[in-house]
C-alpha cells in the first residue's frame, strides 16, 4: 500500500440527520478523518514499507510501538468503517443471522443495546465502543481508548461508534449517552453489520 485515500462518504451530507448532522459530517470527514489520511501519509514516507494493506499497516505500527503511524492508520481504518457502520433511516430490525448471533451470546438484542451504551458512556475520554467477534466466534461488546480498536486485540469488530466529542458535541453537546442512543437505535447500517458477521474473522497476516 502506498498511501492512504480518504473515502468518500457512502451518502451526502445532511442524508443523517437530525441524528448527525450535515455540520457534524462535514468537520468529522472532511477535516478529522482527512487530517488521519494526511498525517498517516507524511509518516508512511519516511518509514520503510510497513505492509500492503491498511490492516497490516495498523497491526505493524502497533508491533513496533510506531505510535504516530499507529494512531492515524487506526482512526483511518475506524473511520472508514463508521462511515458503513450508518446509513438514512438506519436502526431497526437486523438480519435473521445477525439477530440470531445476538441472541445466542447475549441472550437478547436488549442485553446487547444496555452493554453497547455503557460501554461507549464510560470509556473514560476518547475512544470507540464496539461489538467484535472474539477469537471463540462469540460476540462480546469491546471499547477502546483513542485510535485502538478490535484488531489489535485479535477480534473483528462488527459495529463500533466513534465516541471522541467530535463525533457528537455539535449534536449533543455533553449528552453522550443521547448521541449512543440515536446511534443505535436510528443510524446503524444492521445489513453492513449482517456482512461483516458472515466474512467471519478477520485473516490479517501480519
Ligand atoms: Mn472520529
Amino acid at each position: 500500500m502506498s498511501a492512504f485515500d480518504l473515502p468518500e462518504l457512502p451518502y451526502s451530507y445532511d442524508a443523517l440527520a437530525p441524528y448527525m448532522s450535515a455540520e457534524t459530517l462535514e468537520y468529522h470527514h472532511d477535516k478529522h478523518h482527512n487530517a488521519y489520511v494526511v498525517n498517516g501519509n507524511k509518516i508512511l514516507e519516511g518509514l520503510d514499507h510497513m505492509g500492503d494493506t491498511l490492516e497490516e499497516i495498523v497491526l505493524n505500527a502497533h508491533k513496533q510501538g510506531q505510535q504516530g503511524l499507529f494512531n492515524n492508520a487506526g482512526q483511518h481504518w475506524n473511520h472508514t468503517h463508521f462511515w458503513n457502520w450508518m446509513k438514512p433511516n438506519g436502526g431497526g430490525a437486523r438480519p435473521g443471522n445477525l439477530e440470531a448471533a445476538i441472541k445466542d451470546s447475549f441472550g437478547s438484542f436488549e442485553t446487547f443495546r444496555e452493554q453497547f451504551l455503557k460501554a461507549g458512556a464510560t470509556q473514560f475520554g476518547s475512544g470507540w465502543c464496539w461489538l467484535v467477534m472474539n477469537a471463540e466466534g462469540k460476540l462480546e461488546v469491546t471499547k477502546t481508548a483513542n485510535a485502538d480498536n478490535p484488531l489489535t486485540h485479535g477480534q473483528t469488530a462488527l459495529l463500533g461508534c466513534d465516541v471522541w466529542e467530535h463525533s457528537y458535541y455539535i449534536d449533543y453537546r455533553n449528552a453522550r449517552p443521547k448521541y449512543l442512543e440515536a446511534f443505535v437505535d436510528n443510524l446503524v447500517n444492521w445489513e453492513y453489520v449482517a456482512e461483516l458477521l458472515e466474512k467471519g474473522p478477520l485473516k490479517a497476516a501480519a
